[in-house]
């Protein structure tokens, strides 16, 4: 079934139906070309895993490809149906259509220090219903997302979408049409699997040194079991992973000036995210409370996020906290 079907059999009804069909649409338009530019990298004079010459909102380099990749989905939605844009590459709120129903907020290209190294990257986005106060109306808790997903440019370019009803799988075709998979992700319920970024296990709070520790210990250490290891730099290619086998992702606070609340954005990274693997049966939360139903201040904080398989999702919560040592 093309995605362009299955919106239309699946969106559900209401007054949000036929300009979520047409965001969504809109979204699978600039991620036709965000892959094409991805996979050509290197070809016609572009390098776009070099410096912009701009900073996003955490004073990131940005790269070229982030600064087209959002270009791209804002001429796509400027189409119809959004009132207002939220991106990691913008300061502010972009204003469209006022009187729209629906407020979309993006990574544009998530995991873009992996470009040049030709590994995946992705565009993640989050679907909510436009607020009065449009300035500020992606500050909602993540259950009011209408739908989330991300699309992962690798060996394949994928959507994972979400309209509340399970998860879709779509894969990019050789005519530039996105149809669906029969792969619905369910995570598995249990796992021996991790990622996390252990370059910074001093930094790390001490609840999470004994959990990995007890990892890192295997079969001769209270879990019993061996473990097995990854971390790809790229949240959407972890998340894929761990969608389709399971595991346990970890990027917490830590000790580092400025990662007091993790490295990840709580509205454009962990909410859509977090909605995907709920509704893909696993559990996302900042390490002790539900992603979804954190209050967001600001646009672009940061928030901590560890999600995955449920049972794993219990051995970390119940890991106690210890005062740092
Ligand atoms: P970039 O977009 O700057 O490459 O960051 C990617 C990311 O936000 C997320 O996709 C990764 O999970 C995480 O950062 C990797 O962070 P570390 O570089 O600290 O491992």
């Amino acid at each position: 079934m093309l995605l362009t079907h299955w919106l239309a059999t699946h969106c559900p009804a209401g007054p949000h139906f036929e300009p979520m069909t047409k965001v969504i649409a809109g979204l699978a338009k600039a991620a036709v070309q965000i892959a094409s530019h991805a996979r050509l990298n290197g070809l016609g004079g572009h390098d776009y895993g070099q410096a912009a010459g701009g900073q996003n909102s955490d004073g990131d380099a940005q790269k070229a490809l982030d600064v087209l990749a959002d270009q791209l989905i804002i001429e796509a939605l400027a189409g119809g149906g959004v009132a207002a844009y939220f991106s990691e590459e913008q300061d502010a709120t972009i204003l469209l259509d006022a009187e729209a129903g629906l407020v979309v907020a993006c990574d544009p290209l998530d995991g873009s220090s992996n470009i040049d190294t030709n590994l995946s990257v992705g565009t993640i986005f989050s679907i909510l219903p436009a607020t009065g106060d449009l300035a500020n109306a992606a500050l909602q808790p993540g259950r009011n997302q209408l739908a989330a997903g991300f699309f992962i440019y690798g060996p394949q370019t994928i959507l994972l979408l979400t309209v509340g009803k399970g998860v879709a799988t779509f894969c990019l075709d050789q005519d530039g049409q996105f149809q669906q998979l029969s792969w619905q992700p369910q995570i598995p319920e249990t796992t021996s699997e991790f990622a996390i970024n252990a370059a910074y296990q001093r930094f790390w709070p001490t609840k999470v040194q004994d959990y990995i520790a007890q990892l890192l210990a295997g079969k001769d250490g209270p879990r019993t079991r061996d473990f097995n290891m990854r971390w790809c730099a790229s949240l959407v290619a972890d998340a894929y992973r761990i969608l389709r086998r399971g595991g346990i992702f970890l990027y917490t606070g830590d000790s580092r000036p400025g990662y007091a609340e993790g490295r990840l954005r709580l509205i454009y990274e962990a909410n859509p995210i977090a909605l995907l693997v709920e509704q893909a049966g696993g559990a996302a939360s900042n390490g002790a409370d539900r992603i979804l139903d954190l209050q967001p201040d600001s646009l672009h904080q940061r928030c901590a996020l560890v999600f995955g398989s449920a049972s794993e999702m219990a051995e970390f919560t119940k890991q106690p906290e210890h005062p740092a040592r």
